[in-house]
Order: structure tokens, then C-alpha cells, then sequence
């Protein structure tokens, strides 16, 4: 079990406030974890955003399956990663509409370029990329 080390915060009343209904709705039991998942969270951003770091991507697509040669564009662009391409989730979403999942494997810096370059294909109409890491930062 590792050593823990309280220590105070000051804050305006109202913020503390905000602060603690947001948690609430989110499910925290207290300040305590709510906090921790934070600092995590701001540690695990740090390193992901470092070049040469190893880090996964989440990118998500959606675009409509009939602008020309979209998904074969697409597809081709995977094959042709300099990076590893761990998984891909095709969802129809309607009768028109697709959503695709990749999850990217590799440096942050060549992560997030060839999740740029999907995201940027001419016919996505909205992307997104989430990033993570295996090694989150313990106490
Ligand atoms: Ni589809």
C-alpha cells in the first residue's frame, strides 16, 4: 500500500460547491476519488501529448457510406499506417450514416497524424480522437 499524504486546498465556496454536485451526478462517492481521477487524468494527458511516447488512440469517424469511394479511402489509409491499427468497429448507424471506431497503437506524435488524416478526409463529417496509456501513473 503506498504512503498517502493529505493536504488542503483552498477554494471559493461556490466552485467547492459546483465541484461537488458535478461529482455527485458523475457517481463519486467523495472528494477524495473524484481528485485522484484528476490528477490522473492531468498526468495521463501530459504524457500522451509527449512525441515519442507509446499511447493509444480512439478515433472515432462518422460520415455518410455514399460520398464516393469514402470507405475504401478510408480503409486504404489503415493498411497504410505507419502505426499499429489494433481494432476497427463499423456501426451502421442508419440507413445512410456509418460511425467507425479505430483504436491506434504507437508514438503519440504518429498517432495523432494518422488519426488527423482520417479525421481531415474530405466526406468525415465529424471525428474525434481520444488518447490513453497502459501505464497510468499509480501512487
Ligand atoms: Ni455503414
Amino acid at each position: 500500500m503506498p504512503q498517502v499524504t493529505r493536504f488542503g486546498v483552498s477554494l471559493e465556496d461556490g466552485l467547492l460547491r459546483s465541484f461537488d454536485r458535478s461529482i455527485a451526478e458523475m457517481g463519486y462517492a467523495n472528494r477524495s476519488e473524484a481528485i485522484r481521477d484528476l490528477i490522473r487524468d492531468h498526468l495521463v494527458q501530459r504524457k500522451v501529448s509527449k512525441g515519442n511516447e507509446e499511447i493509444i488512440g480512439i478515433a472515432s469517424l462518422v460520415y455518410d457510406h455514399r460520398t464516393h469511394r469514402l470507405g475504401d479511402i478510408l480503409a486504404d489509409m489503415q493498411h497504410k499506417a505507419k502505426v499499429a491499427i489494433n481494432a476497427s468497429l463499423h456501426i451502421h448507424l442508419d440507413e445512410h450514416n456509418c460511425l467507425e471506431v479505430i483504436v491506434i497503437r504507437g508514438e503519440a506524435q504518429k498517432v495523432h497524424e494518422v488519426a488527423g488524416k482520417l479525421i481531415a478526409t474530405k466526406g468525415v463529417e465529424n471525428g474525434k480522437l481520444v488518447t490513453t496509456t497502459a501505464e497510468i501513473p499509480k501512487g
